[in-house]
C-alpha cells in the first residue's frame, strides 16, 4: 500500500443563507468533507456570531434524502430521469395545457428560500414573465405583505420598509416580533440579542409587546400581554395620547409629511379607555408608553410578523410607522430608517424624490374576487382556484422553493387541491409534503454549492452592507445551477424549444435588464450604449453579470467608469468578510417615490379601513385563541430532517396558561385535541404561564410523515400543521394576508 497524501484544508467564506441575519460563516474543508463550520469574526457585520442552524448546514448538505437529480413520477412510482428528459416532460404536458385553457391555467407558487437564493432573486421574473399568468402566489401573503403595502402607499415602492436602528436607539418598542428566537425579521441585524444587551447597557429600554412571554421579552426591560389581534388598537390608543397630549413633535420631516390633520381625526375614537378592554392594556400604561415613546431621545416602533398575520395587519403596520413620524423618529439615526442598498433596491432607482406610488392591482382572483397585490393573489385563494371548475380555473402548478401543503391556511383543502392538478413541477430539493403532489421534481444544488449575495435583505439592514460570497463546493458534474433550471423552465413556458440552453436565454435577460436601465431617468447609465455596457461584464455569466451590473448602476456603483472607485462586483470578490457601507443615514426626501413627494401619513384605502377597526372595539372576544411561534433550531417547514436540529425535547408542543389547563382539565404531557373552524389536531400540552390566559400556542412547518413523502428523520419527528386549523376564508382586506394568529379554538383532553 502507498501511503496516501493528505488533501490540504481550505477555508472559505460565506454568508449563511438560511436567514435573514446574513451572518457570516468562516466553512473549512478537505475535499467534498466539511471539518468545520464557524462564525467567521471577521465578518464585517456579524462579528462571528451564528445560531445553531449554521452548523446543519453540514447536515444539509450531507443529507441523504435532499435530491440530487431531477425525479419523474410515473404509475405512482418515482424514478430518476436526466436533465433532458425531466425538461421534455413538462413541455410535453404543460404546454397543452395552456394552449388548451389559457396562460391563467398555470399558477405558481414562490416559498421563502427564493428570497435567501440569488438565482430566485434574479431569475423568478423572466419565468413569471413568460408564463403570463395572474396565477402567482407566495409565501409574502402569509407573512409581510401587510407591510409591503403600508409602505408602499406610504414611501412609494413596496420594499421601502423604515429599518429600527438598534445599534443608535434609546427605546424600542416592538409588537409581534421574536427576534432572539427568528433573529430578526424586516430588519436584518445578526445578533439581536447582543445588541439588545447593548441598547440596554447604554441606559435605554426596550418594550416587547406580545401574547407570549417570549425570549425577547424576557431580555426586555418590560413585556406586556396583548389580546391576539389587537395591536392596532392600542397604537391607534398610543397616536390618540400623542395628540390629546401634546406630544406629536414630527421635527424635521414636518415639511415632508401629508395627513397629520387627518390622523388626530382618525385617532379620536381610540381613547386609552375605550381600547383597554379590547387590549388587555390599561389606560395609564398606554398613556405611559406613549409618553416614553415620545420624549426618548431617540426611539423606534418595530412590527413584525405576529403584528402582520392578523386581521388588520396592514393598518397595525402603517400605525408603526406613523408613530416613528408623529415622534420624529422617522428617519432620524436611533429612530427608524431606510437602508441604502448597494444593488437592486427600487428607491435607489430612477429619479429621488418622487415617483408613481403604487397603486392597488386591477386584476381580481377569479372565485373570491380578492384583488392582485404587487402582481400576486393571496395565497389562500390557491385551493379553490384549483378546485373551483370553470373559465380560468388552475390545472397545473410551478412550486419553487415552496411547501404550501404545511405553510398555508387549511392545510387540508389545500392537499386535497394539490392532489386534482392535471400537472405539477417543484423546483425543490425534498420529495416533502407539497411536492409528493408533483409530477417531476427538479432539485438545485445543495446551498454550499452556490455563490450568494443577500440582495432582499441589505435593503431592509440596520446597517448598509455588501457581501458576496462564492460557492464552498464545485456542482456535481451535469447538476444545473438553480438559475439554469428556471431559465430552462422559462423556455419552455415561453413556448419554446426546451433544449434552449439556459446561457442563450440568460443572455437576453441580461440584455433586458441593461437596455431597460439606460433607459431609465436618472440612472447613473442613462443614455449610454448599451451594448458597450454589457461588453465590460464579461466573462460573467448567470447571476453574477446581472449582480455585478445591479452594483456598478446602484448608488454605489462605478457606474462603468463615470464613478471609477465606485462599487463592482469584483471588489466584494476581494472582500471575502463583506464590505460595511456605513450606518443609515438620513434619506427623506430622496428615498420617496409617492406622487405627492411627501410621506402620505393618511394614504385613502389606509384611512377607509379604520371604520372597520373602530367596529371591532365591540367585537366579543373569543374565549380562547390560538397563535403561532418560532423555534430556534428550525426554519419554518423545510429543516427538520436533519439531526441537530430536531433531537432533544419535542417543540411541536401546545403551549397553554396554567389557569386554561386547570379550567378545560388539560394536564402536563398529555394530548389535547385544539378544534377551530377549519378542523382539528391533537397535540400534547405544555404547561406555561409564559402564555398569556386565554391564548395557546402551537409552531408552524410541522405535520411531517404523510404518505408519499421521503424525509425520514422529519417523519420521526413529525408533530401537526397548525395550518390545519388556520381557516382560509378571511384575508386582512387591504393586502390579501393571511391571518394566522388569533384564531378561535376549543380545547378538550383527549380520551
Ligand atoms: N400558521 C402559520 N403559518 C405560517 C407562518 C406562521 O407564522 N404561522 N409563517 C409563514 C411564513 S413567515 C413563511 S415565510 C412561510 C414559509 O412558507 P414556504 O415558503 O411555503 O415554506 P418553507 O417551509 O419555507 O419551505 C421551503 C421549501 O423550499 C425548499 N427549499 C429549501 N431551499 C431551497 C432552495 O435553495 N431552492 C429551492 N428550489 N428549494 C428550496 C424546501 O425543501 C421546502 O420545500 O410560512 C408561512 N406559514
Ligand atoms: N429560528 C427560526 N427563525 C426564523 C424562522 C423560523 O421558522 N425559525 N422563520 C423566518 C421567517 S420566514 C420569518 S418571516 C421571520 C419572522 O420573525 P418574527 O416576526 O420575529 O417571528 P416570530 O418569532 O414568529 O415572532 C412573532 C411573535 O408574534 C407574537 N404574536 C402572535 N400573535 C400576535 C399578536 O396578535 N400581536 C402581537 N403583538 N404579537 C403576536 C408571537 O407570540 C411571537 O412571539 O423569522 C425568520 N426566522
Ligand atoms: S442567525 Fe440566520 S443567518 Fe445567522 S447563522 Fe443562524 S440561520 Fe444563519
Ligand atoms: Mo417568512
Amino acid at each position: 500500500m502507498t501511503p496516501s497524501t493528505p488533501e490540504p484544508s481550505q477555508v472559505t467564506y460565506a454568508t449563511c443563507p438560511l436567514c435573514e441575519a446574513t451572518c457570516g460563516l468562516e466553512i473549512t474543508t478537505t475535499g467534498r468533507q466539511i471539518t468545520g463550520i464557524r462564525g467567521d469574526p471577521a465578518d464585517v457585520f456579524s462579528h462571528g456570531y451564528i445560531c445553531p442552524k449554521a452548523y446543519s448546514l453540514k447536515e444539509l448538505d450531507a443529507d441523504p434524502d435532499r435530491l440530487r437529480g431531477p425525479m419523474l413520477r410515473q404509475g405512482g412510482q418515482w424514478r430518476a430521469v436526466s436533465w433532458d428528459d425531466a425538461f421534455a416532460e413538462i413541455a410535453r404536458r404543460l404546454t397543452p395545457i395552456q394552449q388548451q385553457y389559457g396562460r391563467d391555467a398555470v399558477a405558481v407558487y414562490l416559498g421563502n428560500p427564493n428570497v435567501h437564493n440569488l438565482s430566485g432573486q434574479l431569475y423568478n421574473t423572466p419565468l413569471l414573465r413568460a408564463l403570463g399568468t395572474r396565477n402567482i402566489y407566495t409565501a409574502s401573503t402569509l407573512d409581510q405583505m401587510p407591510k409591503q403595502v403600508s409602505a408602499g402607499y406610504m414611501f412609494g415602492t413596496m420594499l421601502s420598509i423604515p429599518i429600527p436602528d438598534v445599534d443608535r436607539a434609546d427605546y424600542l418598542l416592538i409588537l409581534g416580533a421574536n427576534p432572539l428566537v427568528s433573529n430578526g425579521s424586516l430588519m436584518t441585524a445578526p445578533d439581536m440579542r447582543g445588541r439588545i444587551r447593548a441598547l440596554l447597557a447604554r441606559g435605554g429600554r426596550v418594550v416587547v409587546v406580545d401574547p407570549r412571554r417570549t425570549r425577547t421579552a424576557a431580555e426586555a426591560s418590560e413585556h406586556l400581554f396583548i389580546h391576539p389581534g389587537t395591536d392596532p388598537h392600542f397604537l391607534f390608543a398610543l397616536v390618540h395620547t400623542l395628540f390629546a397630549e401634546g406630544l406629536v413633535n414630527p421635527a424635521h420631516l414636518t415639511e415632508h409629511l401629508n395627513g397629520i390633520e387627518e390622523l388626530r381625526a382618525l385617532a379620536a375614537p381610540f381613547t386609552p379607555e375605550a381600547v383597554a378592554a379590547t387590549c388587555g392594556i390599561t389606560p395609564d400604561v398606554t398613556r405611559r408608553i406613549a409618553r416614553e415613546l415620545a420624549t426618548a431621545p431617540r426611539a423606534a416602533v418595530y412590527t413584525r410578523i405576529g403584528a402582520c398575520t392578523q386581521q388588520f395587519g396592514t393598518l397595525t403596520s402603517w400605525l408603526g410607522d406613523v408613530l416613528n413620524a408623529l415622534t420624529g423618529n422617522l428617519d432620524r439615526p436611533g429612530g427608524a430608517l431606510f437602508p441604502r442598498a448597494a444593488a437592486g433596491a427600487r428607491n435607489t432607482s430612477g429619479l429621488p424624490g418622487t415617483g408613481k406610488g403604487i397603486r392597488p392591482g386591477f386584476k381580481k382572483s377569479r372565485v373570491r374576487g380578492l384583488p392582485q397585490i404587487y402582481g400576486e393573489l393571496p395565497t389562500v385563494c390557491l385551493a379553490e382556484e384549483i378546485t373551483t371548475p370553470g373559465d380560468g380555473q388552475v390545472r397545473a402548478l410551478i412550486t419553487i422553493a415552496g411547501n404550501p401543503a404545511l405553510s398555508a391556511p387549511n392545510g387540508d383543502r389545500l392537499n386535497a387541491a394539490l392532489g386534482q392538478l392535471d400537472f405539477m413541477v417543484s423546483v425543490d430539493c425534498y420529495l416533502n409534503e407539497t411536492t409528493r403532489h408533483a409530477d417531476v421534481i427538479l432539485p438545485p444544488p445543495s446551498p454550499l454549492q452556490r455563490a450568494h449575495y443577500d440582495l432582499a435583505f441589505y435593503q431592509l439592514s440596520i446597517r448598509n452592507i455588501a457581501h458576496y460570497s462564492p460557492p464552498v463546493f464545485p456542482r456535481e458534474s451535469g447538476q444545473l445551477d438553480e438559475w439554469e433550471i428556471l431559465l430552462r423552465l422559462t423556455a419552455i413556458a415561453a413556448g419554446q424549444d426546451a433544449t434552449i440552453p439556459a446561457a442563450v436565454i440568460d443572455d437576453m435577460v441580461a440584455s433586458q435588464l441593461v437596455q431597460r436601465e439606460v433607459r431609465t431617468a436618472g440612472s447613473p447609465v442613462e443614455g449610454r450604449d448599451s451594448a458597450e455596457l454589457l461588453a465590460a461584464l464579461q466573462p460573467r455569466r448567470g447571476p453574477e453579470r446581472l449582480l455585478d451590473f445591479l452594483l456598478r448602476t446602484g448608488p454605489y456603483g462605478d457606474a462603468f467608469g463615470a464613478r471609477p472607485d465606485g462599487l463592482t462586483l469584483a471588489q466584494l470578490e476581494a472582500a471575502p468578510h463583506g464590505i460595511d457601507l456605513g450606518p443609515l443615514q438620513p434619506r427623506i426626501p430622496e428615498v420617496l417615490r409617492t406622487p405627492s413627494g411627501k410621506v402620505e401619513l393618511a394614504p385613502p384605502l389606509i384611512v377607509a379601513d379604520v371604520e372597520r377597526l373602530r367596529a371591532a372595539l365591540d367585537h366579543p372576544r373569543p374565549p380562547v385563541v390560538l397563535i403561532g411561534r418560532r423555534d430556534l433550531r428550525s426554519n419554518n417547514s423545510w429543516m427538520h430532517n436533519l439531526h441537530v436540529l430536531v433531537k432533544g425535547d419535542d417543540p411541536c408542543v401546545l403551549l397553554v396558561h396554567p389557569q386554561d389547563a386547570a379550567r378545560l382539565n388539560l394536564a402536563e404531557g398529555v394530548a389535547a385535541r385544539v378544534t377551530s373552524a377549519a378542523g382539528s389536531v391533537a397535540a400534547p400540552v405544555h404547561i406555561t404561564d409564559e402564555m398569556m390566559p386565554g391564548v395557546v400556542s402551537l409552531p408552524h412547518g410541522w405535520g411531517h410523515g404523510v404518505p408519499g413523502s421521503q424525509m425520514r428523520i422529519a417523519a420521526e419527528h413529525a408533530g401537526v400543521s397548525i395550518n390545519r386549523l388556520i381557516p382560509d376564508d378571511a384575508v386582512d382586506p387591504l393586502s390579501g394576508n393571511a391571518i394566522l394568529n388569533a384564531i378561535p379554538v376549543t380545547l378538550a383532553p383527549v380520551k
